[in-house]
């Protein structure tokens, strides 16, 4: 068996599910977006990151998994406004090629792709133990999606990251970063989301996450989004210098899902 997986190539992402038999069933994320589609569903409240900026003094971390470059979060940063208690694990990103049209969010809308998207991941900490349970279970992860544009001006908020990743270039390097206000990734307007259930959009795929995908997207400089491109897929040992670049999973059937709209 095949752990080993890649966006493309021969175990890239058309293959995944030979290996990881979860990534080709009926509630695969990331998925299109058709808005005139969706169903208002008015029990939609705003969501409230709890804790996100309360940081303390303690440092995050930040490394380079071979698919992405990841943040650690805190147990006590957490998400109110969902069925359940859900605790933070992590944040990370998905992003193209930086060519003006190229794409590189997971979700798009309307068949629009954006530039980038922001994943912030946390289990169900009132049914679950951990993580690792958790996303087995069919409620047991909520993920946040931000879809990132590119504007005229840098987000400060993003420097917090971007700043590091030289010293992240390679896979299974981590550097040790000032902590900030998690919630200044975020847009501002945090009661007008897409919701549906789906999966992890990375193998193993399973399909365990209560998504939200906000409609404001957050924007970032060009300059800004070309240094995600500072890092590589491969380790120090190994040969390849391949740019990690195109690391998003192409939008997948919604088959008999109906994505809700928490606005009319
Ligand atoms: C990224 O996406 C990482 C993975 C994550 C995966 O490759 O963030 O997490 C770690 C700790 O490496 O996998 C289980 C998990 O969180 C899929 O997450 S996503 O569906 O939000 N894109
Ligand atoms: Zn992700």
């Amino acid at each position: 068996a095949v752990t080993y997986w890649t966006y493309t190539g021969s175990v890239g992402q058309s293959k995944w599910a030979e290996y990881f038999p979860d990534c080709g069933g009926k509630a695969q994320s990331p998925v299109d977006v058709a808005t005139v589609q969706t169903q208002y569903d008015p029990s939609l409240g705003p969501l409230t990151p709890l804790g996100y900026s309360q940081h303390g003094n303690k440092p995050f971390s930040l490394y380079n998994n071979r698919h992405t470059v990841v943040v650690p979060l805190p147990g006590w940063m957490g998400l109110g406004g969902l069925p359940w208690q859900f605790t933070a694990v992590q944040m990370h990103l998905h992003w193209g090629n930086g060519a003006p049209e190229a794409g590189g969010s997971e979700h798009t809308i309307n068949g629009q792709s954006s530039a980038a998207e922001l994943h912030v991941v946390h289990y169900n900490s009132e049914l679950y133990p951990n993580m690792s349970v958790a996303m087995t279970q069919q409620d047991g992860l909520a993920v946040l999606g931000v879809l990132i544009e590119t504007g005229e001006e840098a987000n400060q908020a993003f420097w917090n990251i971007l700043n590091y990743l030289g010293r992240i270039r390679h896979a299974g390097q981590s550097v040790s970063i000032p902590a900030f206000d998690v919630q200044s990734l975020l847009p501002s307007d945090l009661g007008r989301y897409y919701r549906y259930n789906g999966s992890l959009t990375t193998p193993p795929c399973f399909q365990s996450v209560l998504w939200t995908l906000f409609t404001e997207t957050v924007k970032i400089s060009h300059t800004q989004l070309m240094k995600l491109e500072t890092v590589l897929y491969a380790s120090k040992e190994e040969a390849d210098r391949v740019v990690m670049q195109d690391n998003y999973r192409t939008p997948q059937p919604l088959n008999d899902r109906t994505i809700l709209s928490s606005f009319p």
